[in-house]
C-alpha cells in the first residue's frame, strides 16, 4: 500500500464536505491513512472542464473540435456553421442515445434469457411468476385465457422482441401509455418504432452535417428515450419479474454494517439480475457453505451494491452495502473477499483499491472488462460455473486475510419492494386492488402529489445530502415519494424507508401512511425499474379524476445527484411522458440559449413535460411543489386541499385541548 507519489500536491479532501454517509466517511478517513485514493480524492483534485460543463464544444468532426463562447453563445458558430443550439442538442442527443443503448442492451439480455428459458435450452432459470406473465401478455393483446403457459410465453417473446428489432410501427408497450399521452407522441413523431432503429437514427442525426434543427433533434431524443422507458427498460423489468419474481414489500438491511467480519463477504455490483440470481443459488449450496466453514468462516455473506443490489434488495431482501459513491470505500473495510461486477457504473478505480486490500475483483460480462482485472465470464447456459468460482476465490481470500479489518458499525433497516402491482394491492386491499384510494387521497388533498426521486450519487455534490434533504422536504409537504437506484439507498441509510418515518411527513400523508402501514418513501428497485413509475402514472390516469394524460397528473421527478448518461435518458423519457423533471449537480447547457428554453418551457407548451435545473435541494423541492400545485389547480382540486389542511389544523387544535 504505497502512497501515491503525487498525493501531497493534490488538493486535500475535506471528508465532511463530500459525504453525509457516515460509513463512507469513516472509510475515506481510513483510505487516507492507508494512502489509498478514491473518486472523491480525484474529484477534489480535478476541476470539471468549464467548456464541457456548459456543452459549448463540439468534436463531431476533425475540422474542429470547435469551442464556442459560453458568455456569448451566439457570438460564434462552429467551422461548419453549427450554432450553439445545434451543438448543445447534439451533445444532449448523444447522451440520450448512450443511456438508451445501455438500458435496452440490458433489456435485450433479459429477452435472450427469456427466449432460452421458454425454448427449454436453459434450465437454471424458469418462469417464476405466471400471474405476471399473463398480466404482461394481456396488456399488449396476447391471448391468455385457456392457453398453456409456454404458448403464452412464446407469443409474449415474439411481441417483446419487436421492442428492439421492429423497423416500422409502434413498440408494443406504447399501448400502455394513456391515450392523450400517446396522441402527443404521435403528433410529434415520437412513438418509437424499435429501440435499435431509434438509437441508430438519433446517432445518425448527430453526425456532422445532418440534423441541424435543435427542435427536430429533441423530438428524436424523445422517441429514443421513450424506446428506453416504455421499451428496453420496461421489458427488462417485466421479464425480470416474470423470471425472478415480482417484488413485494420485504424488510432488509442496508449500509456497510451488513458486512460480517467472521464470514466470507461477497459483493455483487452492476445492473443485470441474472448474475446475482445465480449467485444466490451458489451461496446456498451446502458444499460451498461447508468449504467456507472449513476455511474458518461462519458462513457466506452475499451483499449488493448499486442497481443490481437495489433490484435484489427489492425482490429478495438481500442486504445492500451502499450506492455508487461507496463502491470504492466499501473495499477499504478490508472485509470484502470478492467483488463481482457486470455492466454500468463500474469505476475503473475499483481495480486499484481492490489491489490495495487484496479483494478479489472479477469482471463477468463480455461487454465490461477492466485492464488488469481477472475475468470469469458469466454464461446463462451454465451460470453456476461463474458464480461458484467467485465463491471459491472469495473463500481463498478469506483464508489468507492479512490486513486489519474495520467495518463501520452502521446498519439501517427499511421496507423495500413496492412494485406497481403491490402499490395497487396495498392501497386497495385484496378484494379491490386498485389505484382508486391513491387517486382519492390525491383528490381530497391528503396526498398533495407524487414525486419520483431517483438517480445516482456524484462526488461533485455532498453524497446523499441532496437526496435526503429533498425527500424530507417533499414528504413534509404531503408528497408521496417513490424511488429507484442509488437514491433510494441514500434514503434507506437515512432511515426514511420505514413506516415509522411517517412522523416526518405532513399531516395528510402521515395519516395515509399510518392507516396503510407504509413508509412515506417507497423504494421500487433499480434504474430500469423507473418503468414501474411510468406504469403507476398510467394507472393513475386510467383510474380517473386526475386528467387524461400523464402531463395532467400532480407529479414531478428529480435526479438531484445524477452523473450517468442513463440518467439523462431517464430524464428525457419522463419529460416526454409528461413529467416535470428536475436535475441537480450541474447540467451541460447554457441558460441563455433557445435550446435551454425548449427544454424548460417549449416542450411543455407542446403537451410534454419539461426539464428544470437547480442545485439546492430546497430550491428543487420548491420547484416540484409549485408544479404539483399548478397541476392541482388545473384539475380543480386545489380547493379540496385547502379544506383538508383546515380540517387537520382544526383537529390538531382539538387534540391540543
Ligand atoms: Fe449508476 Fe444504477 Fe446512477 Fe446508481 S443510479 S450511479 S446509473 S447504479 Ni441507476
Ligand atoms: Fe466544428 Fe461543425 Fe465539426 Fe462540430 S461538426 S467539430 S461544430 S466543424
Amino acid at each position: 500500500m504505497e502512497k501515491d507519489k503525487d498525493t501531497k500536491e493534490k488538493q486535500a479532501l475535506i471528508i465532511k464536505d463530500v459525504t453525509t454517509c457516515d460509513a463512507t466517511a469513516q472509510m475515506l478517513a481510513k483510505a487516507e491513512r492507508d494512502g489509498v485514493e478514491t473518486a472523491f480524492h480525484r474529484a477534489a483534485a480535478m476541476k470539471p472542464c468549464p467548456i464541457g460543463a456548459e456543452s459549448a464544444c463540439c468534436k463531431h468532426c476533425s475540422m474542429g473540435p470547435c469551442r464556442l463562447v459560453t458568455k456569448d453563445p451566439y457570438g460564434k458558430v462552429g467551422i461548419c456553421g453549427a450554432t450553439i443550439d445545434t451543438i448543445q442538442s447534439r451533445n444532449f442527443a448523444r447522451m440520450v442515445a448512450t443511456g438508451a443503448a445501455a438500458h435496452t442492451d440490458h433489456g435485450m439480455n433479459m429477452l435472450d434469457l427469456f427466449r432460452e428459458v421458454v425454448n427449454g435450452n436453459i434450465k437454471d432459470y424458469a418462469i417464476k411468476d405466471v400471474f405476471k406473465l399473463e398480466e404482461v401478455a394481456r396488456s399488449i393483446g396476447v391471448e391468455v385465457d385457456g392457453r398453456e403457459v409456454r404458448d403464452i410465453a412464446v407469443d409474449l417473446y415474439r411481441e417483446l422482441e419487436r421492442t428492439y428489432t421492429q423497423v416500422e410501427g409502434e413498440i408494443p408497450f406504447a399501448k400502455r401509455a394513456p391515450q392523450k399521452t400517446l396522441e402527443t407522441w404521435r403528433k410529434h413523431g415520437a412513438v418509437p418504432r424499435g429501440a435499435m432503429r431509434e438509437i441508430m437514427d438519433l446517432l445518425h442525426r448527430t453526425h456532422m452535417g445532418v440534423d441541424q434543427d435543435f427542435e427536430n433533434i429533441i423530438h428524436q431524443c424523445s422517441r429514443t428515450a421513450i424506446a428506453d422507458g416504455w421499451g428496453g427498460s420496461m421489458v427488462a423489468t417485466e421479464l425480470s419479474d416474470i423470471m425472478f419474481g415480482t417484488p413485494t414489500p420485504v424488510k432488509a438491511e442496508v449500509n456497510m454494517g451488513c458486512l460480517k467480519e467472521d464470514e466470507v463477504n461477497i459483493i455483487i455490483h452492476g445492473h443485470e439480475p441474472n448474475l446475482f440470481e445465480s449467485m444466490l443459488d451458489s451461496v446456498n449450496d451446502p458444499s460451498l457453505i461447508q468449504a467456507a466453514r472449513d476455511a474458518g468462516a461462519m458462513g457466506i455473506n452475499l451483499v449488493g451494491m448499486c442497481c443490481s443490489g437495489a433490484e435484489m434488495l427489492a425482490r429478495h431482501g438481500i442486504p445492500h452495502a451502499g450506492n455508487f459513491m461507496s463502491t470504492e470505500a466499501v473495499m477499504v473495510t478490508g472485509a470484502v473477499d470478492a467483488m463481482a461486477v457486470d455492466v454500468q457504473c463500474i469505476k475503473q478505480g475499483l481495480a486499484r483499491v481492490a489491489e490495495c486490500y487484496g479483494t478479489r475483483l472479477f469482471t463477468t460480462n463480455p461487454r465490461c472488462r477492466i485492464e488488469g482485472v481477472a475475468h470469469i465470464e458469466f454464461h446463462e447456459h451454465s451460470p453456476r460455473e461463474c458464480t461458484d468460482s467467485i465463491i471459491e476465490n472469495a473463500i481463498i481470500r478469506f483464508k489468507n486475510r492479512s490486513l486489519p479489518i474495520e467495518i463501520p458499525k452502521i446498519k439501517n433497516t427499511g421496507i423495500f419492494g413496492f412494485s406497481h402491482e403491490y402499490i395497487n394491492y396495498m392501497l386497495g386491499g385484496t378484494f379491490r386492488a386498485s389505484y382508486t384510494p391513491l387517486n382519492d387521497n390525491i383528490i381530497n388533498g391528503r396526498i398533495r402529489g407524487v414525486a419520483g426521486v431517483v438517480g445516482c450519487t456524484n462526488p461533485r455534490v455532498k453524497q446523499d445530502w441532496v437526496h435526503v434533504e429533498l425527500v424530507k422536504e417533499l414528504i413534509r409537504n404531503d408528497i408521496l415519494v417513490v424511488q429507484t437506484g442509488c437514491s433510494q439507498i441514500a434514503l434507506a441509510k437515512a432511515g426514511l424507508c420505514t413506516p415509522e418515518a411517517a412522523h416526518l411527513a405532513g399531516p395528510g400523508l402521515r395519516e395515509v401512511c399510518e392507516t396503510v402501514g407504509m413508509p412515506p418513501v417507497l423504494g421500487v428497485g433499480s434504474c430500469v425499474d423507473n418503468s414501474r413509475i411510468l406504469i403507476a402514472c398510467a394507472e393513475m390516469v386510467r383510474i380517473g379524476g386526475l386528467g387524461a394524460g400523464i402531463a395532467d397528473l400532480p407529479v414531478a421527478g428529480a435526479a438531484p445527484e445524477w452523473m450517468s448518461e442513463k440518467a439523462v435518458t431517464i430524464g428525457q423519457y419522463f419529460v416526454a411522458s409528461g413529467v416535470y423533471t428536475v436535475f441537480g449537480v450541474t447540467f451541460p447547457i447554457i441558460k441563455e440559449t433557445r435550446f435551454y428554453r425548449l427544454l424548460t418551457e417549449g416542450l411543455e407548451e407542446m403537451g410534454f413535460g419539461k426539464w428544470g435545473f437547480a442545485v439546492d435541494p430546497h430550491e428543487i423541492a420548491g420547484m416540484m411543489i409549485a408544479h404539483i400545485d399548478k397541476k392541482r389547480k388545473a384539475l380543480g382540486i386545489d380547493k379540496a386541499r385547502e379544506r383538508v389542511l383546515m380540517d387537520m389544523a382544526d383537529r390538531q387544535k382539538l387534540e391540543a385541548v
